[in-house]
């Protein structure tokens, strides 16, 4: 069989990093995406023994560069056959009163709009090869509404709904579409929800067991490499310690 090759966004750490380990070791081709040069070289470095790698540093909010950055892509690396739309965040956890635009702002463009810019420019190449596979990371955030998650929650059901929409628009090229939603999964993300602040970050994962990134690269290859009839449209993943986005049972210190 063809090697395929996979496009990953957010592969500079978490879920996206572990991704494009594990895609790398079932032999896939990877294109590896993020905004941090140091750490892509670094995963570059790392899986050129395993596959082919390639790496693209630029900001998904700023559409020129998305284009350029994929319009860059030599020859050989253009015919992708998996993207993995994971580059996103949580940017603070406040009420909707007390809320910084500057927050909204970043959650809107980052993980609405340039999901989409990236979408826009790989998807004519799918429709005209009439093949490809799109694996949308929303959230449990996407799916309930939690306190103070407000703007995160709002950008996560647009992925929902966008997860949605491409799968009936793309049904006809036989792409598949498909939505992981994970639950609470211990990885930069809280770092960087609570702008660096170790501590609080840290609580968010204490006294349970978190999934951990490597959970979801996991489902990530199971559902890639399903038989070309099975689309594994849409799957909730938790914790076996949570039951919703305000149940965690969790140790008693
Ligand atoms: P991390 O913070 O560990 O990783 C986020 C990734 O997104 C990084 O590689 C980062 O790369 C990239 N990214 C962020 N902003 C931008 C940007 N403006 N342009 C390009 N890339 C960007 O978090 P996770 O791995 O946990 O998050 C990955 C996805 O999983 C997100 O969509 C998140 O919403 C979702 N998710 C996470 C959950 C969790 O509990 N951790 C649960 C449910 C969903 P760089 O900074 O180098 O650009
Ligand atoms: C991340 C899950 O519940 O921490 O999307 O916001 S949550």
């Amino acid at each position: 069989m063809a090697q395929k090759t996979a496009f990953i966004t957010g592969a500079t750490s978490g879920i996206g990093r572990a991704t494009a380990r594990l895609l790398a070791k079932e032999g896939y081709r990877i294109i590896a995406c993020g905004r941090r040069a140091e750490r892509l070289k670094e995963l570059k470095e790392e899986l050129s023994a395993v596959t082919d790698i390639t790496t693209l540093t630029f900001d998904v909010r700023d559409h020129e560069a998305v284009v350029a950055a994929i319009e860059s892509l030599p020859e050989e690396w253009r015919a992708i056959d998996l993207l993995i739309n994971n580059a996103g965040n949580a940017h603070g956890l406040s009420s909707i009163q007390e809320g910084s635009l500057e927050d909204w702002e970043a959650m809107i463009d980052i993980n609405v709009k340039g999901l989409l810019y990236v979408s826009r420019a790989i998807l004519p190449g799918m429709v005209q090869r009439n093949s490809g596979h799109v694996i949308n990371i929303g959230s449990i955030a996407g799916r309930e509404v939690y306190p103070n998650g407000n703007v995160y929650c709002a950008s996560k059901h647009a992925v929902d709904a966008i997860n949605s929409g491409m799968r009936l628009d793309l049904n006809q090229h036989n792409i598949r579409v498909s939505q992981i939603a994970p639950g609470l999964v211990e990885t930069e993300f809280s770092l960087v929800r609570f702008k660096g602040d170790s501590g609080r970050s840290q609580k968010v994962y204490e006294g349970y067991q978190a999934l951990q990134a490597e959970d979801i690269a996991d489902l990530v290859v199971f559902i890639a490499t399903r038989p070309a009839h099975v689309n594994l449209a849409d799957v909730l993943i938790l914790p076996s310690a949570q039951a919703s986005s305000t149940l965690v049972h969790k140790n008693q210190a």
